[in-house]
């Protein structure tokens, strides 16, 4: 099973790389626009915004190979849903376990809508998602003090497992809800391959990255950094795809400049929630783009093989 790689526009941060758009338009993928409501999307939204940008995507540019879409910043990972949902339209998979990258938990409870923090409790909820395995986690939202705003009750009913990279409080293991997860960072590319692979029971997987797993080195981004190299997320990714049939994937976590839309008491609340969470030191723009291209372009090769 090989993926189709494709472009969704909401920040501008992919057009400007150059080979990633050569590589998907020569492989027949699409660079899907927004219609303008990227802005509006960004950090978190209320549903219709979300329901708007569905209806556009399944009207202009329907699904008809499993994808893997690249999205922008990881402002914008509370998509994730909704391209889980076409995937599973379009592959008419049974049960899927949605495997994650990602330096946070993106677990809190948000309402009314959705968060690019808050995505997982809905995906996870999905009828046809088996499980969600969150991998590479250093932030302290997994943490004694920050795990308190997570929606929990996933990782209870077993929906959402963790493997951290490392545990924010120093531990060699981390200890949430009764439960010890062993961290990753001690462990071989081989090691963690296995470990998941233990954890998937279903011959279906869809893939989410967050690039802010990655080290330094190997993204930039606009959120905190986790300690994962760009190597072992292809190692590990390379081995899932060699047994499971990948139903779909999607990349967020390219950095650009941060631009909100809609009314202004949501662009002030919006900014206000921005400099509080996020890293304040503004990267080198070019440096970025040459960065994350690099790591996209190898993710791309690592999904999208030949077809056979
Ligand atoms: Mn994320």
């Amino acid at each position: 099973m090989t993926l189709r790689p494709s472009i969704l526009n909401l920040d501008d941060s992919l057009t400007s790389q150059g080979s990633l758009i050569d590589r998907v338009q020569a492989a027949g993928g699409l660079v899907m626009s927004d219609g303008g409501i990227g802005p509006r999307l960004r950090l978190w939204c209320r549903d219709p915004i979300l329901k708007q940008l569905h209806f556009r995507l399944d009207a202009h540019y329907p699904i008809s190979k499993p994808e893997l879409v690249f999205v922008g910043s990881g402002d914008f990972h509370h998509v994730t849903p909704l391209l889980i949902d076409r995937a599973l339209t379009a592959s008419r998979s049974q049960a899927t376990t949605v495997l994650h990258f990602d330096n946070h938990p993106d677990w809190v409870r948000f309402s009314p809508g959705v968060h690019c923090g808050s995505w997982v409790a809905r995906a996870a909820r999905i009828t046809r998602v088996q499980r969600l395995i969150s991998v590479g986690i250093c932030s302290g939202d997994i943490g004694r003090r920050g795990s308190r705003n997570g929606d929990l009750e996933l990782v209870r009913q077993g929906r959402v497992e963790i493997y951290p990279y490392r545990d924010p409080d120093g531990g060699s293991v981390l200890a949430l809800c009764n439960k010890l997860w062993p961290l990753i960072n001690y462990k071989s590319d081989g090691e963690i391959a296995e470990l998941l692979m233990s954890r998937i029971e279903t011959p279906d997987v869809y893939i989410t990255i967050d690039k802010d797993v990655l080290r330094s080195a190997d993204a930039v981004t606009n959120w905190d950094q986790g300690g994962l190299s760009l190597e072992t997320l292809l190692s590990v990714i390379g081995r899932v795809s060699r047994t499971h049939r990948i139903i779909g994937a999607d990349v967020v976590g390219d950095w650009s400049p941060i631009h909100y839309g809609g009314p202004w008491w949501e662009r002030a609340l919006k900014y206000g929630e921005a400099w509080l969470d996020q890293p304040h030191d503004h990267p080198d723009a070019a440096d970025a783009i040459k960065v994350n291209e690099r790591a996209n372009l190898k993710i791309l090769d690592a999904l999208c093989k030949t077809l056979v």
